[in-house]
């Protein structure tokens, strides 16, 4: 099971919205368990399939801590059905690595998804968990961290991700 490479920003894979999964098979859940895999090493919190330039409607959550036994959770077709209230949270993103900002997102939401078996399942979460779930389902309507932010942060994170990406120089703007 191979660990897939996380795609960086501004990479322009990030952008595409995802296609749902017609289908939840074997397929998939190779997919599933070679995102998992990546996560772990990463580390991370959660991966979306956009992230491992993967066009489909899937993302995956383990916010157990460190020492807690793993607990992954895997959402296919994801949707919000209910939100509530406002929290502000200092997010990272794997395709932004070295960046923290503060973005405001949903206290709580209801999702509904599939799970691995395609089976249908409803997850009300709050905290961390809430966080996770709207930033992943981001991810899968191509939009970013990054597009959270008010203009000078946006900026600033843009040009600092520039600087770190390999390759051909560009004209910073
Ligand atoms: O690993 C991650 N940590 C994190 C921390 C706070 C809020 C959101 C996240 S998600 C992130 C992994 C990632 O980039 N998922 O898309
Ligand atoms: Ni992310």
């Amino acid at each position: 099971m191979p660990i897939r490479t996380i795609l960086h920003y501004p990479d322009p894979r990030l952008r595409v919205k995802a296609k749902p999964v017609v289908v939840v098979d074997d397929t998939i859940r190779t997919l599933i368990d070679d995102m998992a895999e990546s996560m772990y090493a990463a580390p991370g919190v959660g991966l979306a399939a956009t992230q491992i330039g993967e066009d489909k409607r899937l993302f995956i959550i383990d916010i157990a801590d460190e020492d807690a036994p793993s607990e992954l959770r895997v959402f296919i077709n994801p949707e919000i059905v209910a939100s509530a209230g406002q929290q502000l949270y200092r997010e990272g993103c794997l395709s932004f690595p070295g960046v923290s900002e503060d973005v405001t997102r949903a206290a709580e939401v209801t999702v509904r998804a599939l799970d691995r078996d395609g089976n249908a399942f409803e997850l009300s979460a709050s905290g961390l968990l809430a966080v996770a779930i709207q930033h992943e389902l981001d991810h899968l309507d191509g939009k970013l961290m990054i597009d959270h932010l008010g203009v000078i942060k946006r900026r600033i994170v843009h040009r600092k991700m520039l600087k770190k990406d390999d390759g051909p120089r560009t004209p910073a703007h």
